[in-house]
């Protein structure tokens, strides 16, 4: 068995004149997560406890899990001393850590959603961190915000962290991606799905088809192409909306599928995060094998314009996103 903490070391092994610091990077989130994922595990309690006088068990007042999540990330990351510019989806501005003793050397930024899909928690229902590592280019003149702003092909790691019925932890550092189970037994993250590679098609389909009537037409043509009974193509294909980015993901990456979150007219430049939540799947997936496009432009290929920038999202299987952007390409 091999610990998600001796497969770093492993793989730095690989960069003789690398400092160690992504390494330790990746295991300040490593900590922080074991640490949300014991909360997560008793959320339901410490619901019940906050209903009866909104104090948790320790007698303080009761923290949202999304609020404890973001806090238990920002604060391992501004400690860990890896990391000088960090923006949390919990907070509007990045926060700028490169005068803290500690990260002043700092080389890394890192972009994280800390609880994504927290509406789930009080139905008991996975939910998933999300993040994305960038290496700091220049120190002068611009503004580590501006900076930030980086396409996400320049990504350094991006990984998720699903707290399900076992908690994973999934990362790529762009050679490919590795997933890690945590064993709560012994409190590690350990190597559980070596390798990990998205099936070229799927017969998934995952999107909020309650909103049908606000989608696009190509996307409205293309649930219909999912419906429709077709022995060659194992149509129709079966839909699976979770209503968490990184579960739906997740499922997908192992099973094969699509996940779509296109312009609505509630949204209409998507509901989702660029920083924080597309460009890190992406990455994951195309790493995986698969493919991300907005339905017509690779979502690694988007110039950010502003941390909390929304985007629409085509992800998966190569063979099914391109199948949809098939479909928008017929509407232009
Ligand atoms: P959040 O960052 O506020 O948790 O929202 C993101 C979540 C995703 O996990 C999920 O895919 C999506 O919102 C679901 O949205 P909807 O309820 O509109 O289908
Ligand atoms: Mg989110």
């Amino acid at each position: 068995m091999k610990t998600l903490g001796q497969f770093i070391i492993e793989k730095q092994a690989d960069f003789p004149f690398a400092k160690g610091e992504l390494s330790r990077l990746l295991r300040d989130i490593a900590i922080a997560a074991k640490v949300v994922n014991r909360e997560v595990n008793k959320a339901g309690l410490a619901d019940l406890l906050g209903a009866c006088g909104d104090m948790n068990i320790q007698g303080e007042v009761q923290q949202k899990l999304d609020v404890y999540a973001d806090v238990q990330f920002t604060s391992a990351l501004q400690r860990g001393g890896e990391c000088c510019y960090l923006a949390s989806e919990e907070h509007e501005l990045g926060i700028d850590l490169s005068h803290d003793v500690v990260s002043k050397n700092a080389k890394y930024m890192v972009c994280i959603d800390p609880l994504d899909g927290s509406s789930n928690i009080d139905v008991n229902v996975s939910v998933g961190t999300i993040f994305s590592i960038y290496r700091r280019a220049n120190n002068e003149p611009v503004s580590m915000a501006d900076e930030l702003l980086q396409q996400g092909r320049k990504q350094v790691a991006a990984g998720y962290i699903i707290y399900g019925s076992s908690t994973m932890l999934v990362y790529t550092t762009g050679n490919g991606v590795n997933g890690f189970t945590l064993d709560p037994s012994i409190g590690e993250f350990c190597l559980s799905h070596p390798n990990m590679r998205i099936p070229e098609s799927g017969q998934i389909y995952s999107i909020n088809e309650g909103n049908y009537i606000k989608f696009p037409q190509a996307v409205k043509n293309y649930i219909k192409y999912c419906q429709i009974e077709d022995s060659a193509s194992k149509r129709p294909y079966t839909s699976r909306y979770i209503g968490s980015m990184v579960a739906d993901i997740h499922r997908n990456l192992i099973r094969g599928g699509v996940f779509i979150y296109p312009e609505t007219l509630s949204f209409p430049t998507g509901k989702l995060r660029l920083m924080y939540e597309c460009n890190p799947m992406a990455f994951i997936v195309e790493q995986a094998g698969g493919k991300a496009t907005t339905g017509s432009e690779r979502i690694l290929d988007i110039q950010p314009t502003e941390l909390h920038q929304r985007v629409p999202v085509v992800i998966g299987s190569k063979l099914m996103v391109e199948q949809v952007e098939y479909f928008y390409s017929m509407e232009l």
